[in-house]
């Protein structure tokens, strides 16, 4: 058996997972909420990484049905949550495309009662830079629900300025490759400074991800970040971790 087979049977098998790692108020410490990440528990092979089947998800179209399995469920759980967390998803192009999406969102809306504003989409500019204008008019219409939208991994892809005009994004997700040597080289700290700077004319809010070290925390603090993500906070971890989770009452 193959990985894609083995993909196949691992929604109905239920050997998918969620993990949450926190995203971080920068002046409080605080979490304002959580990044979903998926995990696979392979009945043979142990825990497998998005790295490595998100790729063959993608390439086989099962990322459609995988992908609404994640919006569900990470509503399912924020619903679970007290009211000042939201949480973050990260949708695949291929997701884009899919007729379900807005269908999927709206449902799970309906279904868990979580109130929009809670739901964040991460996308990554690929989403942007392939049929940009249908992608633009659909992210308009999710984000007249009231969800928001997060643009990931920003500066590692082409032209990024050019997608902070094209749709009016929420936040900007800083690519940990400028955060890595914040603390020690001042191009990467120009480079922090100058995308929070941008970020905060356009109305949109600042994360760092992959903060490891307090020396990088001071130093994004100081540039005008606004929150964090990473290790010296927390990796992901289940959902049972979280802080004041609580199944529903009644
Ligand atoms: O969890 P990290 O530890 O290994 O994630 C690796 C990559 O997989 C990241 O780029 C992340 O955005 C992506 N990823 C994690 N969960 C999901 C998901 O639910 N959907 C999509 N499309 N990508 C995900
Ligand atoms: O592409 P996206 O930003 O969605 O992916 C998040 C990825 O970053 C996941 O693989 C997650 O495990 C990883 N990650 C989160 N925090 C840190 C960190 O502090 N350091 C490193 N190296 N990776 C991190
Ligand atoms: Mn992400
Ligand atoms: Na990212």
């Amino acid at each position: 058996r193959n990985i894609e087979m083995d993909l196949r049977s691992a929604l109905k098998r239920n050997e998918l997972e969620l993990y949450y790692q926190p995203l971080v108020n920068i002046e409080t410490n605080e979490s304002i909420g959580y990044e979903a990440l998926l995990r696979w528990h392979h009945p043979e092979k142990g825990m497998i990484m998005p790295d490595v089947f998100i790729p063959v998800a993608e390439d086989t179209g099962l990322i459609v049905q995988l992908g609404e399995w994640v919006v569900r469920s990470a509503l399912y759980e924020v619903a679970k949550w007290p009211e000042h967390l939201s949480v973050a998803v990260n949708l695949s192009p291929a997701q884009m495309r899919s007729p379900n999406l807005m269908p999927t969102i709206i449902n799970a809306l309906a279904a868990t009662g979580v109130a929009p504003h809670r739901l964040e989409l991460e996308i990554t500019e690929s989403v942007l830079m392939n049929d940009n204008q249908s992608n633009v008019e659909l992210l308009h219409k999710i984000r007249s629900l009231g969800v928001r939208i997060a643009l990931d991994d920003f500066g590692t892809g082409y032209s990024s300025l050019n997608y902070l005009r094209s749709f009016p994004f929420d936040k900007i997700k800083i690519d940990r490759c400028f955060v890595d040597e914040v603390d020690s080289r001042e191009d990467c700290r120009a480079i922090i400074r100058a995308v929070t700077g941008l970020a905060s004319s356009l109305g949109m809010v600042t994360t760092a991800e992959g903060v490891e070290r307090s020396d990088q925390l001071s130093q994004l603090k100081e540039e005008g970040c606004v929150q964090v993500q990473g290790y010296l906070f927390s990796k992901a971890v289940p959902a049972n971790n979280i802080k004041g989770r609580a199944e529903p009452t009644g």
